[in-house]
């Protein structure tokens, strides 16, 4: 049976949930014929990294796909590409905050997701859902986890394809923020599951 390492990101800058966590455990544990084996990740840079890229060696998955909260998005996001570098304003779960550090000094400057993001794409508006293709990651915890996860793939395992897709808030997290996106857990979970099904 096939693999799949599918990762959801721990709560993180005061909220109590994160929607990409909550999704990640509501996906079936079997799609077809690939098995998922679902990890939670601290929202802490190099050690998001480093938890997802033990896993790979353990688990020996066929696909890696990583799931992160962007709140203000009003679709899921699969992401194109992951740059080398760590720079936001917000501190991590450890209390760090990164300004213009490189993610690996002898890394390039940027990767290309190794699944088909077009394709995940068309899969998940064809469930009439909101989607869309994003061209960065951002430069906090989720891109620096992808990075990492492309950039130890690439090195060790080049076999293995992984992408990151932002999710929204749901509307749990919106009801005192009107102005705020949100998209209900269940069109999320649908949304994973139809990508699963149609890009892996
Ligand atoms: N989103 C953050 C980090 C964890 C998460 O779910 C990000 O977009 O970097």
């Amino acid at each position: 049976m096939k693999k799949l390492l599918l990762t959801g990101f721990e709560p993180f800058g005061g909220e109590r949930i994160n929607p990409a966590l909550e999704a990640v455990r509501s996906v079936k544990n079997t799609i077809g014929s690939l098995q998922i084996v679902k990890l939670q990740v601290p929202v802490v840079y190099r050690e998001a990294g480093r938890v997802v890229c033990e896993a790979m060696e353990k688990e020996k998955p066929d696909a890696i796909i990583c799931i992160g909260q962007a709140g203000g998005r009003d679709a899921v996001t699969p992401e194109r590409v992951a740059i080398n570098v760590m720079d936001a304003a917000s501190p991590d779960n450890a209390g760090q905050v990164m300004t213009d550090e490189l993610i690996e000094t002898d890394g390039p400057a940027a990767y290309f997701a190794t699944l088909p993001v077009k394709q995940m794409v068309k899969s998940v508006q064809e469930k009439a859902i909101p989607c869309r293709i994003s061209n960065t990651a951002g430069t906090y915890v989720c891109n620096s986890l992808i990075y990492d996860v492309l950039h130890y793939a690439r090195r060790n395992m080049p076999h293995v394809k992984a992408c990151f897709i932002h999710v929204p808030h749901i509307p749990e997290q919106t009801q005192d923020k009107p102005q705020m996106p949100s998209l209900p857990l269940e069109k999320i979970v649908e949304a994973i599951e139809a990508i699963i099904e149609n890009c892996l």
